[in-house]
């Protein structure tokens, strides 16, 4: 098994990495942590909890962390998540509590529970709640197994012209993240801009007929009809969920090692995952890059969580 921290702003690629990671059979979700990002914490909060009840996720702790930022003001992302950073479906009122612990003590504590070398974070929104964890105890750095996060592109932003909006909402988050030692994949937009989900991939989800289909199927309309309004996709790229495919897989996608660091300071390119490709990488280098991915094993992974996961009563 897997153990795998999902550090998610729901969201709905968030979502469906969360019913990924909860459905397929080699993971083992230690816990679920939330941070603004595409809405404020309050709401991408209630979201996590909301699909917990949707797909009857029982006996993960769910913890909500920073509300902010390190140094930045809040960025949040209506025109591609509505107001509620869930839109589209209706959602059931959450029945799930919080655990009673900040998320960046829940991470800490979880990592430290665990061998060393066994616990992979996946942060699938900005990089705050990991940052602070790795700040207030610097030992998580060494002990996790590695960091798979869905954030940045080498060639491609999002947020601005070189700007992916995770890394962009908390520069300096990211900037701890990609310099501490920890073996880290960035899963970026050169990547999960290959995770189209097709007309055909919503009626293959579709069929299987249940709630929680039902469910993604209503996430994709909505998340579909904001991608082509606000970026010009004719099927919505489904991020998150692919950081939590190469944990699962990593034949999911080819990857390349490559030095990468985080612009702090460009007026233009803030935020920008700079990766070096000029020479080959350096024995030390603990950083990484998702390249292309295995689309027809992606969505297998999907559709064999969202059959596992059945029928569920709400
Ligand atoms: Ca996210």
């Amino acid at each position: 098994m897997k153990k795998i921290i999902l550090d998610c702003d729901p969201g709905h690629d968030d979502a469906i990495a969360m019913l990924l990671a909860w459905g397929n059979p080699d993971i083992e979700l230690l816990a679920v942590t939330t941070v603004v990002g595409n809405q404020t914490l309050e709401k991408v909060t209630r979201n996590a909890l909301a699909v917990a009840r949707i797909a009857n996720i029982t006996g993960v702790p769910f913890a909500a962390g920073c509300s902010r930022p390190l140094v930045r003001q809040i960025e949040v992302a209506p025109d591609i998540h509505g107001e509620s950073g869930l839109d589209g479906p209706v959602l059931p009122e959450p029945t799930l509590q919080l655990a009673d612990i900040h998320a960046v003590d829940l991470i800490i504590d979880t990592i430290m529970a665990h061998p060393p070398g066994t616990v992979t974070l996946v942060p699938t929104a900005g990089l705050t709640n990991i940052a602070m964890a790795v700040r207030k105890e610097p030992r998580i750095a060494t002990r996790v197994k590695e960091v798979v996060l869905m954030g940045g592109g080498y060639h491609v932003g999002n947020w601005s012209a070189v700007a992916e909006f995770n890394i962009k909402i908390d520069p300096e988050a990211a900037h701890i993240v990609f310099n501490e030692p920890w073996p880290l994949t960035m899963v970026g937009l050169d990547l999960t801009h290959q995770a189209l989900a097709t007309p055909e991939v919503s009626a293959r989800i579709a069929a299987i007929g249940t709630g929680p289909a039902k469910f993604v199927v209503e996430l994709l309309e909505f998340f579909g009809h904001m991608y082509k309004q606000a970026q010009g996709f004719t099927s919505p790229p489904v991020h998150d969920p692919c950081a939590v495919a190469y944990v699962i897989n990593p034949n999911v996608m080819t990857v390349r090692k490559v030095p990468i660091d985080i612009e702090l300071t460009g007026t233009l390119t803030l935020g920008m995952t700079v990766a070096d490709f000029r020479f080959p990488a350096p024995a030390d280098c603990h950083t990484q890059v998702a390249v292309k991915l295995d689309e027809t094993a992606f969505w297998d992974l999907i559709v064999d969580a969202l059959e596992r996961i059945g029928e569920v009563e709400v």
